[in-house]
């Protein structure tokens, strides 16, 4: 380290350096390791107050218009679906704090790195930052459910907020007389100047993402005040009690019902919207609505709800995967409430064939008109095993349709529904690769014993859960290694729209074996032992689970 480097300037004024040499110029230019981290803490503190203040600017805007949800979720709609995947079987649902926490991780090198830059260039180092408050602008403004130019406001704010402090501090790291950007070492700096600047930026960018957790959490309690507030009148239809059969006593098998805090989720939200239902409204419109409506969440609850057992699965579930659950949902009859619209459904002439649902964090999810009107229990969910829906799975409203994967019909978060064509509209995942028309295919899984476990030889329960929504379940076989199949038991049947308990005890003897399940719906398919992806429709094949028997 130069010997001045630690000198203390009593006045914290720059000293006057009388005379400047060549060589000395050229020192200048090859700031010392001191003055490297400074200007590294420089970049750090203006990257966090760039952060600080555009989440305080976006609590009071619109908390999904902060940058690092608007980056994210320009980046989930980017992401091409095989990583899609391939994050969702590797981190599952934290694959969002994962993708967050990268962001992060970016934003802080980056900021280090401009903070290092402005040694030599404080313009160089402020235009990187504000290059930072561009992206975050374009990608909040671009984002499907963007409220405009307003969006960019955090990001804009933000990033001026953090240039400006990184000239400062900057400026404070460069001795005076060296004309602009040419630090050295070996000459006085304003120490006491640079902490006071920084100790100040600190405390206020503090200040401000303070501040920015108070405003968006004040959106977020008004939304959970409003889900307090919600008392589910009695469905006018009930479902009946769940047949006591359809539960096995089986240790390790999924419940019949799935509680609704380890219902699997599936989506792109970044950040879980948090919805106002006073504030809520639902409009219908489009091709072929002869009365367009906007309902409100009350006026949902005043019409008939009826309450249905339907069994939820993602097309994103690999064979023998964990997205799949079954509850009880409370809702409206999608299909009365169009027709209270005098929509008609492709048979009986109606001109529209898709109904487009878009969610208020602009998800657009499409189902066909025709599976909504033919007799099964589509929904407008408000109530998921006897509560409002959680915000997690919807609330205040969502859809629900038996014998459809969740991309093309589960829509959460609903506002908006559009009566068109599959011809004049591609919704979300469709852009993205996946099929426009996805029924559920037959699946079945084995829920114990769990892949590689170690067992005792003798009787050893093989049960799992079989499903072939709107169809329904009529058989489930296990076979060992290349064995005969063997038929399980079937637990009770709820509905065809709900999952289905098996089992089958199994005599085992030592050594390795290979356990394989196959399902038969009710229309005499038997499950395909034709492995395919997820994309586009759903995987197909059978679940095997390799055990050891000692
Ligand atoms: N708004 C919105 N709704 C959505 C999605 C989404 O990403 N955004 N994902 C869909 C998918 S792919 C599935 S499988 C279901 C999952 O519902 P769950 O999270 O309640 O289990 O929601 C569907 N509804
Ligand atoms: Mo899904």
């Amino acid at each position: 380290m130069h010997p001045i480097e630690g000198a203390t300037n009593p006045s914290g004024s720059w000293g006057r350096i009388p005379h400047v040499t060549d060589n000395e110029k050229q020192s200048r230019h090859r700031p010392g390791p001191a003055r490297v981290l400074l200007g590294a803490l420089s970049g750090a503190l203006a990257g966090f107050a760039a952060l600080a203040v555009a989440e305080a600017v976006a609590g009071a805007v619109r908390p999904q218009a902060g940058p690092v949800v608007a980056v994210g979720g320009a980046a989930i709609d980017r992401t091409p679906a095989a990583v899609k995947d391939w994050a969702i079987r590797h981190f599952g649902t934290s694959d969002k704090l994962v993708l967050q926490l990268g962001i992060l991780a970016v934003l802080a090198l980056a900021a280090v790195s401009l903070g290092v830059l402005s040694l030599w260039s404080r313009r160089a180092g402020t235009a990187g930052v504000l290059l930072f408050g561009a992206v975050g602008a374009l990608a909040a403004t671009r984002r499907p459910d963007s409220a405009g130019l307003a969006d960019a406001l955090p990001s804009v704010v933000g990033a001026a907020a953090g240039a400006v402090l990184l000239y400062v501090l900057a400026d404070r790291l460069v001795p005076r007389g060296c004309g602009p950007g040419t630090p050295g070492d070996g000459e006085p700096w304003d120490r006491r100047s640079f902490v006071l600047a920084a100790g100040g930026a600190a405390a206020a960018s503090c200040g401000a993402a303070l501040l920015g957790r108070r405003l968006s959490g004040s959106t977020g309690r008004t939304a959970a005040a409003s889900r307090r507030n919600v008392v589910l009148p009695a469905p006018g239809s009930p479902a009946p009690a769940v047949p006591k059969g359809a539960q096995l006593r089986i240790a390790g098998i999924s419940p019949f019902v799935t509680p609704n805090d380890s219902f699997y989720r599936v989506d792109t939200a970044l950040v879980v919207p948090r919805v106002d239902a006073a504030a809520w409204r639902l409009r219908i419109h489009g091709r072929g609505v002869r009365r367009p409506v906007t309902l409100s969440f009350d006026d949902l609850l005043r019409r008939e709800l009826i309450e249905r057992d339907i069994t939820l699965t993602c097309v994103s579930n690999e064979v023998g995967g964990p997205y799949a659950g079954n509850a009880r949902w409370t809702g409206v009859r999608l299909a009365d409430l169009l027709a209270s619209c005098g929509v008609e459904p492709p048979s009986k002439g109606g001109p529209a064939d898709q109904l487009v649902a878009r969610s208020v964090d602009g998800m657009t999810i499409g189902s066909p008109v025709e599976d909504l009107m033919d007799g099964r229990d589509a929904l407008l969910a408000v109530g998921m095993n006897g509560e409002p829906l959680p915000f997690a799975h919807g609330f205040p409203v969502r859809m629900v349709v038996p014998g459809l994967y969740g991309f093309v019909s589960a829509c959460k978060w609903i506002e908006d529904i559009e009566l068109t064509t599959f011809d004049a509209y591609d919704p979300y995942w469709v852009r993205r690769g996946w099929a426009r028309r996805a029924p559920v295919k037959t699946q079945s899984r084995i829920d114990t014993p769990k892949p590689f476990a170690r067992l005792r030889a003798g009787t050893v329960m093989v049960a799992g859960v079989a499903w072939a929504q709107h169809r329904g379940i009529d058989k489930v076989e296990v076979r060992v290694d290349d064995g005969s199949w063997q038929e399980a038991r079937l637990a009770t049947e709820d509905t065809r729209d709900t999952w289905r308990q098996w089992s089958w005890p199994w005599e085992a003897t030592t050594g390795s074996h290979t356990l394989t399940v196959r399902a038969t719906d009710r229309t005499g398919q038997v499950q395909t032992d034709k492995r395919t992806r997820t994309i586009p429709d759903g995987a197909a094949g059978r679940h095997s689970v390799v055990v050891t028997v000692e």
